[in-house]
């Protein structure tokens, strides 16, 4: 047995990373379910590599050195677990199971106890980066088994993407599902810069009738500034791109999403646990409704939007609204998904380090941006910082730019564009800073119908009241419990 490790799932991401390790010069055995993929592999991309091809899992295991080492990059979900259970006989106590796909973290949670039953130390991994990640760099998030990180740490940081100083983009997450947590939230932070981008996009389209051509000018220097990032990089890229008639394939390219429900679990993890994740949650509504095409286009026909279409004066200042309304909003996102991640810490026993989670997604990933750098920043100055916009970076910048922020928002408002993630961030923010909110009124109400009880402001907290608001009810209240 002369191999490092062997890899299950040849399709886009197994494949590069596989060769992403043989760069690395660690040896890979390799094996799929449909074998007749392994000798297309070993033939072609694989060919003067020193990959070797199993055409069973029993082959494949029976290559690698001990204590062995299984990563799998299958579809997640039951695939996964079935994978698992075939690999499972041919692995001895102490060998390392690896689980790269996207998997729910529950699922990985479940996983890293049954296994550790059995003697087995697993890992559940987010990779981020798409197939170029995977190929030249990811960025890696390790969870599960801790015994288990000693014996991955070097391969997994050697194959993953650097930051500037060259501090690998991977590091270990927690134990249990913590690295598919942070994943999926990553993913569903992934799903709000889109969405954010896509409106700044509908925004100066609609309000300005810019071309293809400008946009790709326009994202091209935002790509130099605050907004430096990856999917604002691809974007440019995209606007430039042109069909074989010379016009720009983003005009000729059908406007509904798909999904494939990572921002789903994000934003309804973020509901089991409370947290206001509103930008995630109004990205993933905003998939669903540009998938309802044929209803929007008959609805079209019917409701009517602004009579009067608003002209911009200042065609290049609010170019720049739009820009700053955009990063806004962004910090907003990131401060509402670090919320998921602490409370999710909290409520799984994880111990999250905040900014190495910022330094992971530096780079390699989809939401690589030098922003992240900022984030790591304000760890870094206060690890036990509460919110990020309480740090002074975001709270000045958030200062600074609330006036473009709130004109762009007004302007999508007048001319009738959807702005969904936009206007939940300000609304967020409005809410974030706001020290008394309505929820007395509310209170009230619940009481009124449902003797549900209300706290007091002259009282001390965890003191409960109920008022007779007709003087028909009981004195019998409702338990106060929340769900
Ligand atoms: P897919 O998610 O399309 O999975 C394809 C692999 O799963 C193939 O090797 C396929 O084998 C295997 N598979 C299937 Br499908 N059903 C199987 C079964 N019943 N038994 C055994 N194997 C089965 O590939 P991918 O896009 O490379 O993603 C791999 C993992 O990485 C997924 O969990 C994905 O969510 C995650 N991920 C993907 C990306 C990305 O950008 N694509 C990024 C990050 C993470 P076959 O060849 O025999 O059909």
């Amino acid at each position: 047995a002369t191999c490092d490790i062997g890899l299950i799932g040849l399709a886009v991401m197994g494949q590069n990373l596989v060769l992403n390790m043989n760069d690395h010069g660690y040896k890979v055995a390799v094996f799929n379910r449909t074998v007749s993929k392994v000798d297309e592999f070993l033939n072609d991309e694989a060919k003067g590599t020193q990959i070797v091809g199993a055409h069973s899992i029993e082959e494949l295991v029976a290559q690698l050195k001990t204590p062995r080492r299984v990563m799998l990059m299958v579809k997640a979900g039951d695939v996964t677990d079935q994978t698992i259970d075939h690999v499972l006989p041919y692995l001895e106590k102490g060998d390392i199971l690896i689980d790269g796909g996207n998997s729910l973290f529950t699922d990985t949670n479940r996983r890293t106890k049954a296994l550790a039953d059995k003697g087995i130390l697993f890992i559940g991994t987010g990779v981020s980066g798409g197939e170029e990640g995977a190929r030249f760099g990811p960025s890696i998030m390790p969870g599960g088994s801790p015994e288990a990180w000693p014996h991955v740490k070097e391969i997994f940081q050697a194959i993953s993407a650097k930051v500037e100083d060259g501090t690998p983009c991977c590091d270990w997450v927690g134990e249990n599902g913590a690295g598919h947590y942070v994943k999926m939230v990553h993913n569903g932070i992934e799903y709000g810069d889109i969405q954010l981008i896509c409106e700044a996009y509908q925004l100066l389209k609609d309000g300005l009738g810019l071309s293809a051509d400008e946009f790709a000018k326009i994202f091209t220097e935002w790509n130099k500034g605050e907004l430096d990032s990856y999917l604002i990089e691809i974007s440019a890229t995209i606007f430039g791109k042109k069909d074989d008639d010379g016009t720009p394939i983003v005009d000729k390219i059908l406007d509904t999403a798909g999904q494939k429900g990572t921002g789903k679990w994000t934003a309804i993890s973020a509901l089991d646990l409370g947290m206001p994740v509103t930008l995630i949650g109004e990205s993933v509504f905003a998939r669903c409704l540009s998938a309802l095409k044929d209803e929007r286009v008959q609805a079209s026909k019917f409701l009517e939007g602004p009579k009067k279409a608003l002209t911009v004066s200042e065609k290049e200042a609010f170019i720049e609204d739009v820009r700053r309304a955009l990063y806004c909003s962004k910090m907003i996102s990131y401060a509402q998904g670090y919320m998921l991640l602490r409370e999710a810490a909290k409520s799984e026993g994880w111990n999250l380090n905040m900014g190495g989670i910022a330094l992971m997604w530096r780079g390699g990933c989809i939401i690589r941006s030098a922003f992240l750098g900022n984030i790591k920043a304000a760890y870094d100055k206060n690890p036990k910082l509460l919110n990020l916009l309480m740090d002074d970076f975001f709270s000045s910048a958030l200062n600074k730019y609330q006036a473009n922020w709130r004109k762009a928002i007004i302007h999508a408002i007048e001319i009738g564009v959807p702005m969904p993630a936009f206007s939940t961030a300000l609304s967020f923010y409005d809410g974030y800073r706001t020290a008394r909110l309505p929820a007395n009124l509310l209170q009230a109400q619940r009481d009124f119908f449902g003797a549900h009880t209300y706290e007091r402001i002259d009282k001390p907290r965890g003191e409960f009241f109920h008022t007779n608001w007709t003087g028909r009810g009981g004195r019998v209240s409702s338990s106060t419990y929340n769900a």
